[in-house]
This record gives structure tokens, C-alpha cells and sequence, in this order.
């Protein structure tokens, strides 16, 4: 059997680019998400592009029984799980403070942090197991700076941080390696989401300069995932050239 990696958030964006990149690299990939048909769709490309195994879990992260329930499901011979990507994750609106809606807090705390910690616990004994595993926390530049209307998102990114660097202490003992990566603007299906599908103002948050792409990310994970055993990356914080932090972007007129 190849090595095994479990990602978060399979059907777009960073998780889908990642299964695709790992898939390339020879490994068999567990993809997670809410999309079942995207699950199915990911897994039929990757089987035939790059004749590796595929196994979809289709759950919600933030039900604490539901991700057991999946993660206990998986069986025996996929348990072997080498590296664990916590990709998950979404922002829901962009306001101010006091402006901001309480179902938005609740599903991005939900989501980026409970959901995180839920996956990590259930998968813990497995990646324990394998001698060597990797974890891989997508946290944000969001969790490093805070930024105007970015208020309970951000909280949820430096929570990223903070669990990330718990995780190193805490697994020292099993040599599980940690690398928390925060990205600074990627052009993936995030502003649409944030933005709860106004796609023009989703389109604006990435036009007059060339953002990352998900793509660049992949080649990031995998980058760090193949350093020799002995070599962790504890933090990665990228963003594209154009970007220096959460809130000066040079941007053409547009
Ligand atoms: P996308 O919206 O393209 O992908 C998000 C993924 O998360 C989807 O696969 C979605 O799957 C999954 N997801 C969201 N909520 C849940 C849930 N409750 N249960 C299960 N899966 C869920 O965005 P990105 O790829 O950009 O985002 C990936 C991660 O990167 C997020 O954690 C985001 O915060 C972070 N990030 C993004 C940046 C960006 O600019 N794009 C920059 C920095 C960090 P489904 O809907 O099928 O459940
Ligand atoms: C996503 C990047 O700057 O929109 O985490 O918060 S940002």
C-alpha cells in the first residue's frame, strides 16, 4: 500500500489541488467534504489520471459524532494514515464588530476550530501509529495579523496557531511533525463562500494583482511533507508578491 494522506475540505480549492498533488506524488488519498458529488467526481479523476486509490467520507466537521463515526468507518487497511491535512475551514461574512452575525461566528468557530480539533483527536491514533506522521494545519495570515471586519475569522486563525503549536508540544513524543501554514489571498471558491455567493464582489477581492493559487499551495504541502523525517517546517506563512500583510495589497486601477 502507498502512503496514505486524509484531507479536509476535498472538493475545492487547497484540498482538491493537494489530493491531486499528493495523488501525483504515488499516494493513496482520503478526501473529506459536505459535496458528495464533488467527492465522487474527485475520486473518478484521480483514479483514472493517476491510477491511485481513492476514499471519500462525506460529513459535516462540525458534528462532533459525525466525524468519529466517519474517521471509525475507514477501513483497517486505510487506517494507515501518514499525513493528516486540516483544510476544512471557510469564512462567513466580512463586517464589523458590532455589525457581525452571530450564526457567522458559530460556523467558523465550529468549523475552523471545533472541527479541527474533532478530525485531529479521531485521527490522532492512527497517524500515532504509523510512527511518522504529519500533520498539516492551513491556518491564514489571518492568524498571525488581525485585520478591520476580520474579528471571529481571525479569532478561529490564531486558534490554528495556538493548536498547531500545542500539537508540536504535546506529539513531541511521537515524532509527529507540525506545520502550520498561513496563507495570505488564494483565488479559490473562499470569497465566494465569505461572501455567500455574490460573485462580484467575491471576483473584486482578486482582481488588479495575481493572488496565490491553490495550486501553489499543493506544491507548498507536498514541499514540506517531503523533507527528510528529521526536518519540520513549523510555520509557513506566504502570500503572493503583491501582498506584504493582511491589509496593503498593490493593486492596478482597475
Ligand atoms: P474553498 O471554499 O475553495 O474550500 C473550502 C473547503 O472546506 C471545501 O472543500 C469545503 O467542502 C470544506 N468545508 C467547509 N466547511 C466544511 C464543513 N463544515 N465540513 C466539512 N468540510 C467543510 O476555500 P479554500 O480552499 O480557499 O480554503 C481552504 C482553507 O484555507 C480554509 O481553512 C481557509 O480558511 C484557508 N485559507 C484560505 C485562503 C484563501 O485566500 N483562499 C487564505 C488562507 C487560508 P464542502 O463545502 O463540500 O463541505
Ligand atoms: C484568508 C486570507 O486575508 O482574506 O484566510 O483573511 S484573508
Amino acid at each position: 500500500m502507498s502512503k496514505i494522506i486524509l484531507i479536509t475540505g476535498g472538493t475545492s480549492g487547497f484540498g482538491k489541488a493537494c489530493a491531486l498533488r499528493f495523488a501525483k506524488e504515488g499516494y493513496d488519498i482520503i478526501i473529506t467534504g459536505r459535496r458528495k458529488e464533488r467527492l465522487d467526481d474527485l475520486q473518478k479523476e484521480i483514479e483514472s489520471v493517476y491510477s491511485k486509490k481513492v476514499l471519500t467520507l462525506c460529513f459535516d466537521v462540525q458534528k462532533r459524532k459525525d466525524v468519529f463515526a466517519a474517521i471509525e468507518s475507514i477501513p483497517a487497511e486505510w487506517k494507515k494514515i501518514n499525513v493528516l491535512m486540516n483544510n476544512a475551514g471557510l469564512a462567513a461574512g466580512r463586517d464589523l464588530f458590532d455589525e457581525a452575525d452571530l450564526d457567522d461566528w458559530d460556523t467558523m468557530i465550529d468549523t475552523n476550530v471545533k472541527g479541527l480539533l474533532y478530525i485531529t483527536k479521531a485521527v490522532l491514533p492512527y497517524l500515532i501509529e504509523q510512527g511518522n506522521g504529519y500533520i498539516i494545519n492551513i491556518g491564514s495570515i489571518a492568524g498571525k495579523e488581525v485585520y478591520e471586519r476580520g474579528n471571529a475569522y481571525c479569532a478561529s486563525k490564531f486558534a490554528v496557531d495556538a493548536i498547531s503549536k500545542s500539537l508540536r508540544i504535546d506529539l513531541l513524543r511521537h515524532k509527529i511533525r507540525v506545520t502550520n501554514i498561513s496563507p495570505g489571498a488564494a483565488e479559490t471558491e473562499f470569497s465566494l463562500v465569505r461572501f455567500k455567493g455574490d460573485e462580484a464582489k467575491a471576483d473584486s477581492m482578486y482582481k488588479g494583482y495575481k493572488p496565490l493559487t491553490a495550486d501553489d499551495i499543493a506544491e507548498l504541502c507536498y514541499y514540506c511533507t517531503s523533507l527528510p523525517p528529521h526536518v519540520c517546517i513549523n510555520e509557513l506563512e506566504v502570500t503572493c508578491t503583491a501582498q506584504a500583510n493582511t491589509y496593503l495589497t498593490l493593486k492596478s486601477p482597475q
